[in-house]
Protein backbone atom coordinates (compact mmCIF):
# COMPACT_ATOMS: atom_id res chain seq x y z
CA UNK A 1 0.00 0.00 0.00
CA UNK A 2 1.70 3.44 -0.78
CA UNK A 3 1.05 6.24 1.93
CA UNK A 4 3.21 8.35 0.53
CA UNK A 5 1.90 11.94 -0.14
CA UNK A 6 4.09 15.35 -0.03
CA UNK A 7 3.09 16.75 3.00
CA UNK A 8 2.11 16.13 6.51
CA UNK A 9 0.89 18.54 9.00
CA UNK A 10 3.04 18.81 11.97
CA UNK A 11 2.10 21.00 15.35
CA UNK A 12 0.68 24.16 12.81
CA UNK A 13 3.02 23.47 9.84
CA UNK A 14 2.72 21.15 6.96
CA UNK A 15 6.23 19.81 6.00
CA UNK A 16 7.61 17.27 3.78
CA UNK A 17 6.48 13.53 4.35
CA UNK A 18 9.83 12.35 4.69
CA UNK A 19 10.12 14.46 7.87
CA UNK A 20 7.30 13.94 9.73
CA UNK A 21 9.62 11.25 12.18
CA UNK A 22 9.26 11.09 15.71
CA UNK A 23 11.95 10.16 18.16
CA UNK A 24 12.61 6.35 19.55
CA UNK A 25 11.72 7.84 22.77
CA UNK A 26 8.36 9.16 21.86
CA UNK A 27 5.82 7.99 25.32
CA UNK A 28 3.42 7.29 22.44
CA UNK A 29 5.06 4.67 20.80
CA UNK A 30 5.44 2.81 24.01
CA UNK A 31 2.15 2.92 25.83
CA UNK A 32 0.12 3.29 22.55
CA UNK A 33 -0.86 6.93 24.65
CA UNK A 34 -2.26 8.55 21.67
CA UNK A 35 -5.98 8.81 19.83
CA UNK A 36 -6.53 9.55 16.31
CA UNK A 37 -9.33 8.96 13.70
CA UNK A 38 -10.09 7.82 10.32
CA UNK A 39 -11.54 10.18 7.78
CA UNK A 40 -12.07 10.27 3.88
CA UNK A 41 -11.86 12.98 1.99
CA UNK A 42 -14.08 12.05 -1.73
CA UNK A 43 -14.70 14.40 -5.05
CA UNK A 44 -17.68 15.38 -5.85
CA UNK A 45 -19.20 17.54 -8.31
CA UNK A 46 -18.06 20.68 -6.12
CA UNK A 47 -14.59 19.33 -5.68
CA UNK A 48 -12.70 17.43 -3.04
CA UNK A 49 -14.88 17.16 0.42
CA UNK A 50 -13.83 15.75 3.45
CA UNK A 51 -16.99 13.28 4.86
CA UNK A 52 -18.42 14.45 8.51
CA UNK A 53 -15.19 16.54 9.11
CA UNK A 54 -16.73 18.18 11.81
CA UNK A 55 -17.96 14.97 13.42
CA UNK A 56 -14.44 13.44 13.06
CA UNK A 57 -12.89 15.95 15.17
CA UNK A 58 -14.96 16.14 17.67
CA UNK A 59 -14.55 12.74 18.49
CA UNK A 60 -10.85 13.33 18.59
CA UNK A 61 -11.40 15.80 21.00
CA UNK A 62 -13.35 13.63 22.71
CA UNK A 63 -10.57 10.49 22.65
CA UNK A 64 -8.22 13.08 24.19
CA UNK A 65 -10.08 14.21 26.58
CA UNK A 66 -11.15 10.53 27.66
CA UNK A 67 -7.73 9.59 27.77
CA UNK A 68 -6.84 12.40 30.16
CA UNK A 69 -5.47 15.17 28.14
CA UNK A 70 -6.41 18.16 29.61
CA UNK A 71 -4.32 21.15 27.44
CA UNK A 72 -4.00 21.20 23.43
CA UNK A 73 -3.21 24.12 21.76
CA UNK A 74 -6.18 23.45 19.10
CA UNK A 75 -9.48 24.31 18.47
CA UNK A 76 -11.52 22.47 16.78
CA UNK A 77 -11.63 24.42 13.84
CA UNK A 78 -8.09 24.99 13.84
CA UNK A 79 -8.10 21.13 13.86
CA UNK A 80 -10.73 21.17 10.68
CA UNK A 81 -8.63 23.91 8.54
CA UNK A 82 -5.77 22.14 9.21
CA UNK A 83 -7.13 18.81 7.65
CA UNK A 84 -8.55 20.71 4.42
CA UNK A 85 -5.02 22.71 4.11
CA UNK A 86 -3.50 18.80 4.48
CA UNK A 87 -5.72 17.08 1.77
CA UNK A 88 -5.21 20.42 -0.35
CA UNK A 89 -1.93 20.59 -0.25
CA UNK A 90 -1.53 17.13 -1.16
CA UNK A 91 -4.06 17.12 -4.19
CA UNK A 92 -5.76 13.65 -3.98
CA UNK A 93 -8.96 13.73 -4.92
CA UNK A 94 -10.24 10.62 -3.34
CA UNK A 95 -8.12 10.23 0.05
CA UNK A 96 -8.14 8.57 3.60
CA UNK A 97 -6.90 11.44 5.92
CA UNK A 98 -5.44 10.05 9.49
CA UNK A 99 -4.85 13.44 12.27
CA UNK A 100 -3.34 11.47 15.34
CA UNK A 101 -2.84 13.28 18.67
CA UNK A 102 -0.21 11.73 21.12
CA UNK A 103 1.41 12.01 23.66
CA UNK A 104 5.61 13.85 23.19
CA UNK A 105 8.36 14.57 25.37
CA UNK A 106 8.24 13.97 28.90
CA UNK A 107 5.53 11.74 29.63
CA UNK A 108 7.06 8.85 31.32
CA UNK A 109 5.69 7.48 34.55
CA UNK A 110 2.44 6.78 32.97
CA UNK A 111 0.69 10.08 33.83
CA UNK A 112 -0.68 11.77 30.89
CA UNK A 113 0.31 15.48 32.67
CA UNK A 114 3.51 14.46 32.15
CA UNK A 115 3.45 15.03 28.55
CA UNK A 116 2.78 17.13 26.06
CA UNK A 117 -0.07 17.16 23.06
CA UNK A 118 1.45 17.02 19.71
CA UNK A 119 -0.74 16.25 16.79
CA UNK A 120 -0.01 15.22 13.19
CA UNK A 121 -2.43 14.30 10.21
CA UNK A 122 -1.73 12.59 6.93
CA UNK A 123 -3.24 11.66 4.03
CA UNK A 124 -2.98 8.83 1.70
CA UNK A 125 -4.35 7.23 -1.42
CA UNK A 126 -6.36 4.09 0.25
CA UNK A 127 -8.49 1.65 -1.75
CA UNK A 128 -11.08 -0.75 -0.43
CA UNK A 129 -9.78 -1.54 2.75
CA UNK A 130 -11.68 -4.84 2.53
CA UNK A 131 -10.61 -5.81 -0.97
CA UNK A 132 -11.62 -5.08 -4.01
CA UNK A 133 -14.63 -7.72 -4.12
CA UNK A 134 -15.56 -7.16 -1.02
CA UNK A 135 -18.33 -4.75 -1.82
CA UNK A 136 -20.26 -7.26 -4.44
CA UNK A 137 -19.50 -10.51 -3.05
CA UNK A 138 -19.17 -9.51 0.45
CA UNK A 139 -16.54 -11.20 3.09
CA UNK A 140 -16.37 -14.06 5.50
CA UNK A 141 -15.85 -13.43 9.01
CA UNK A 142 -15.25 -15.51 12.18
CA UNK A 143 -16.31 -14.68 15.72
CA UNK A 144 -12.50 -14.21 16.97
CA UNK A 145 -11.70 -16.34 20.28
CA UNK A 146 -10.75 -12.68 21.81
CA UNK A 147 -13.04 -10.32 23.90
CA UNK A 148 -13.97 -6.74 23.01
CA UNK A 149 -12.88 -4.28 25.90
CA UNK A 150 -14.77 -4.33 28.93
CA UNK A 151 -16.10 -0.88 29.39
CA UNK A 152 -14.18 0.14 32.24
CA UNK A 153 -10.79 -1.32 31.07
CA UNK A 154 -9.96 0.97 28.20
CA UNK A 155 -13.08 2.85 27.42
CA UNK A 156 -14.60 2.05 23.82
CA UNK A 157 -15.90 5.99 23.22
CA UNK A 158 -11.99 6.98 22.62
CA UNK A 159 -9.77 6.23 19.64
CA UNK A 160 -6.83 5.16 21.76
CA UNK A 161 -4.18 3.94 19.63
CA UNK A 162 -3.70 1.14 22.59
CA UNK A 163 -6.99 0.38 22.96
CA UNK A 164 -5.86 -1.09 19.06
CA UNK A 165 -3.74 -3.90 20.30
CA UNK A 166 -7.25 -5.71 21.01
CA UNK A 167 -7.87 -5.58 17.18
CA UNK A 168 -4.41 -6.76 16.21
CA UNK A 169 -4.81 -9.95 18.45
CA UNK A 170 -8.58 -10.38 16.52
CA UNK A 171 -7.31 -9.51 13.55
CA UNK A 172 -4.35 -11.08 12.32
CA UNK A 173 -5.86 -14.31 13.92
CA UNK A 174 -8.63 -14.15 11.76
CA UNK A 175 -6.91 -13.48 8.80
CA UNK A 176 -4.63 -16.46 9.76
CA UNK A 177 -7.42 -18.98 9.75
CA UNK A 178 -8.43 -17.64 6.17
CA UNK A 179 -11.45 -14.81 7.31
CA UNK A 180 -11.26 -11.78 6.40
CA UNK A 181 -12.79 -10.09 9.39
CA UNK A 182 -13.31 -10.57 12.68
CA UNK A 183 -16.35 -10.15 14.92
CA UNK A 184 -15.77 -9.32 18.59
CA UNK A 185 -17.92 -10.34 21.57
CA UNK A 186 -18.18 -8.04 24.42
CA UNK A 187 -17.29 -9.69 27.70
CA UNK A 188 -21.36 -10.48 28.30
CA UNK A 189 -20.97 -12.47 25.17
CA UNK A 190 -23.11 -9.83 22.93
CA UNK A 191 -22.07 -8.70 19.47
CA UNK A 192 -19.92 -5.60 19.79
CA UNK A 193 -17.89 -4.66 16.93
CA UNK A 194 -15.41 -5.55 14.18
CA UNK A 195 -12.13 -5.06 14.53
CA UNK A 196 -12.59 -1.37 12.82
CA UNK A 197 -16.26 -1.57 11.87
CA UNK A 198 -19.89 -1.02 13.83
CA UNK A 199 -22.34 -4.20 12.79
CA UNK A 200 -25.63 -4.36 11.78
CA UNK A 201 -27.99 -7.09 11.33
CA UNK A 202 -31.65 -7.61 8.67
CA UNK A 203 -33.88 -9.59 10.12
CA UNK A 204 -37.57 -9.74 8.16
CA UNK A 205 -37.00 -6.15 6.76
CA UNK A 206 -35.76 -4.67 10.31
CA UNK A 207 -32.23 -3.68 11.09
CA UNK A 208 -31.08 -4.51 14.40
CA UNK A 209 -26.92 -3.11 15.80
CA UNK A 210 -25.84 -3.39 18.91
CA UNK A 211 -25.78 -0.06 21.74
CA UNK A 212 -23.14 2.12 21.71
CA UNK A 213 -22.41 1.31 25.35
CA UNK A 214 -19.54 -1.00 24.67
CA UNK A 215 -17.93 0.04 21.27
CA UNK A 216 -17.07 2.97 19.05
CA UNK A 217 -19.89 5.61 18.05
CA UNK A 218 -18.99 5.09 14.38
CA UNK A 219 -19.98 7.85 12.41
CA UNK A 220 -20.56 5.48 9.45
CA UNK A 221 -23.01 3.57 11.76
CA UNK A 222 -24.72 6.77 12.36
CA UNK A 223 -25.04 7.64 8.10
CA UNK A 224 -26.03 4.24 7.63
CA UNK A 225 -28.71 4.53 10.12
CA UNK A 226 -29.98 7.93 9.08
CA UNK A 227 -29.40 7.01 5.33
CA UNK A 228 -31.74 3.47 6.47
CA UNK A 229 -34.47 5.17 8.33
CA UNK A 230 -34.71 7.68 5.11
CA UNK A 231 -35.44 4.26 3.01
CA UNK A 232 -38.37 3.55 5.42
CA UNK A 233 -36.35 0.98 7.43
CA UNK A 234 -36.54 0.48 11.37
CA UNK A 235 -33.31 0.65 12.87
CA UNK A 236 -33.12 -0.36 16.64
CA UNK A 237 -30.37 -0.67 19.08
CA UNK A 238 -30.70 -4.34 20.82
CA UNK A 239 -28.45 -6.74 21.79
CA UNK A 240 -27.34 -9.03 19.74
CA UNK A 241 -26.44 -13.08 19.86
CA UNK A 242 -23.57 -14.84 18.02
CA UNK A 243 -26.22 -17.01 16.90
CA UNK A 244 -28.80 -14.54 15.58
CA UNK A 245 -25.98 -13.29 13.35
CA UNK A 246 -26.43 -17.22 12.27
CA UNK A 247 -29.80 -16.62 11.51
CA UNK A 248 -29.96 -13.42 10.00
CA UNK A 249 -31.09 -12.59 6.72
CA UNK A 250 -28.45 -10.01 6.11
CA UNK A 251 -25.35 -8.75 8.15
CA UNK A 252 -23.40 -5.84 7.21
CA UNK A 253 -20.46 -3.71 8.75
CA UNK A 254 -19.65 -0.26 8.53
CA UNK A 255 -16.76 2.25 8.80
CA UNK A 256 -14.81 4.87 7.21
CA UNK A 257 -12.14 2.65 6.06
CA UNK A 258 -14.64 0.04 5.21
CA UNK A 259 -17.69 1.97 3.90
CA UNK A 260 -20.01 -0.70 4.17
CA UNK A 261 -19.56 -3.95 3.48
CA UNK A 262 -22.03 -7.26 3.72
CA UNK A 263 -21.34 -10.37 5.04
CA UNK A 264 -21.43 -13.65 2.87
CA UNK A 265 -20.57 -15.94 6.07
CA UNK A 266 -19.97 -16.32 9.55
CA UNK A 267 -18.19 -19.26 11.54
CA UNK A 268 -18.41 -21.35 7.77
CA UNK A 269 -22.39 -20.88 8.53
CA UNK A 270 -23.85 -18.56 5.00
CA UNK A 271 -25.67 -15.57 6.06
CA UNK A 272 -28.48 -14.98 3.30
CA UNK A 273 -27.91 -15.59 -0.13
CA UNK A 274 -24.54 -15.56 0.75
CA UNK A 275 -23.61 -12.18 -0.47
CA UNK A 276 -24.03 -8.91 -0.69
CA UNK A 277 -28.12 -8.94 0.69
CA UNK A 278 -30.77 -6.46 -0.99
CA UNK A 279 -31.18 -4.55 2.21
CA UNK A 280 -27.73 -3.70 2.18
CA UNK A 281 -26.97 -3.38 -1.09
CA UNK A 282 -30.04 0.01 -1.38
CA UNK A 283 -28.29 1.24 1.91
CA UNK A 284 -24.65 0.60 0.35
CA UNK A 285 -25.63 2.48 -2.83
CA UNK A 286 -26.89 5.67 -1.13
CA UNK A 287 -24.23 6.05 0.81
CA UNK A 288 -21.79 5.90 -2.37
CA UNK A 289 -24.07 8.41 -3.79
CA UNK A 290 -23.28 10.40 -0.37
CA UNK A 291 -20.25 10.85 0.37
CA UNK A 292 -19.37 11.33 -2.95
CA UNK A 293 -21.70 14.98 -2.58
CA UNK A 294 -24.83 13.57 -5.06
CA UNK A 295 -27.51 13.10 -2.68
CA UNK A 296 -28.76 16.83 -1.94
CA UNK A 297 -30.06 15.97 1.48
CA UNK A 298 -26.63 14.58 3.03
CA UNK A 299 -24.75 16.89 0.99
CA UNK A 300 -24.23 18.85 4.06
CA UNK A 301 -22.42 15.98 5.04
CA UNK A 302 -19.10 17.09 2.71
CA UNK A 303 -17.15 19.53 3.91
CA UNK A 304 -15.27 21.09 0.83
CA UNK A 305 -11.64 21.65 1.23
CA UNK A 306 -11.96 24.52 -1.11
N1 LIG B 1 -15.31 0.42 15.49
C1 LIG B 1 -13.96 0.44 15.50
C2 LIG B 1 -13.24 -0.36 16.49
C3 LIG B 1 -13.28 1.25 14.58
O1 LIG B 1 -11.96 1.30 14.60
C4 LIG B 1 -14.01 1.98 13.62
C5 LIG B 1 -13.31 2.82 12.60
C6 LIG B 1 -15.42 1.90 13.65
C7 LIG B 1 -16.04 1.12 14.60
C8 LIG B 1 -16.28 2.71 12.70
O2 LIG B 1 -16.19 4.08 12.98
P1 LIG B 1 -16.42 5.20 11.86
O3 LIG B 1 -15.20 5.21 10.99
O4 LIG B 1 -16.58 6.44 12.63
O5 LIG B 1 -17.64 4.83 11.10
N2 LIG B 1 -12.08 2.30 12.16
C9 LIG B 1 -11.15 3.20 11.51
C10 LIG B 1 -9.74 2.64 11.54
C11 LIG B 1 -9.48 1.40 10.75
C12 LIG B 1 -8.01 1.05 10.78
O6 LIG B 1 -7.63 -0.01 10.29
O7 LIG B 1 -7.18 1.84 11.25
C13 LIG B 1 -11.61 3.61 10.14
O8 LIG B 1 -12.51 3.00 9.58
O9 LIG B 1 -11.05 4.57 9.60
Amino acid sequence: MGMESQFIWKNGELVPYEQATLHFLTPALHYGAAVFEGIRSYNTPKGPAIFRLREHVERLFDSARVFGFREFPWTVEDVMKAHKDTVRANGFKDCYVRPLLYLDGGGWNLNVDNGKASLMIAVWEWGNYLGEEALAKGIRANVSSFTRHHVNATMTKAKVAGNYANSFLAKTESERLGFQEAIMLDPQGFVAECTGENLFVVRDGKIFTPSTAPVLEGITRHSLTTIANDLGYSVSEAPISRDQLYIADEVFVCGTAAECIGLSEIDFRKIGNGTTGPVTKKIQDVYHEAIRGKVKKYEAWCDLVG
